[in-house]
């Protein structure tokens, strides 16, 4: 008697478990298809085209990981803070290097550049060209021309921001 009571009881229990594990699960592939559907944008591959356009929000990302441009024509980048935080907590900015910059130390560099908006005076010759940096709701264009075909990491230089905001300028 006894006996079956318990067993009873562990089922019961190991049927509550699994329905709350199962609701977790649920709650855990929402969030996983929202990430997913997010990096998906990400990697499409972009069209080449001069005229980029590339967002900031306040979760310290941007909306694309890679930009493509063709080399020898002015590009146009404009960069927009979509989120609502301050410049000063969250802010956001889009610096091209040069290729073969080494991209730890050049961001090591940035976060001690805070009287320039992190853009570290000693490696402007690393830098191909860069955003202002932006607060939520703002947004800056800049017009540059690169005329070397290759690959250029792109980065914000905010502190602590290089890990989740950065990516590739393809140009071609
Ligand atoms: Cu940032």
């Amino acid at each position: 008697m006894n006996k079956k009571v318990k067993i009873s009881m562990i089922m019961l229990m190991g049927s509550l478990f699994l329905t709350s594990c199962g609701k977790k699960e649920t709650t855990a592939t929402d969030e996983t298809t929202e990430i997913t559907e997010t990096s998906d944008e990400g990697m499409q591959p972009e069209a080449v085209s001069n005229v980029l356009v590339i967002e900031g929000n306040d979760q310290m990302q941007f909306d694309k990981t890679e930009l493509r441009a063709a080399a020898g024509k002015p590009i146009t980048l404009t960069l927009k803070h979509v989120g609502k935080i301050s410049k000063e907590a969250m802010g956001h900015n889009l610096v091209i290097l040069q290729e073969g910059t080494d991209e730890a130390a050049f961001a090591a560099k940035a976060i001690t550049a805070k009287d320039t908006d992190y853009i570290p005076a000693s490696e402007k010759a690393s830098i191909v060209a860069h955003t202002k940096l932006l607060g939520g709701g703002e947004q800056d264009t800049i017009e540059f021309t690169v005329d070397k075909k290759g690959t250029y990491n792109f980065l914000c230089t905010f502190p602590g921001h290089v890990a989740m905001m950065k990516g590739v300028l393809i140009v071609e």
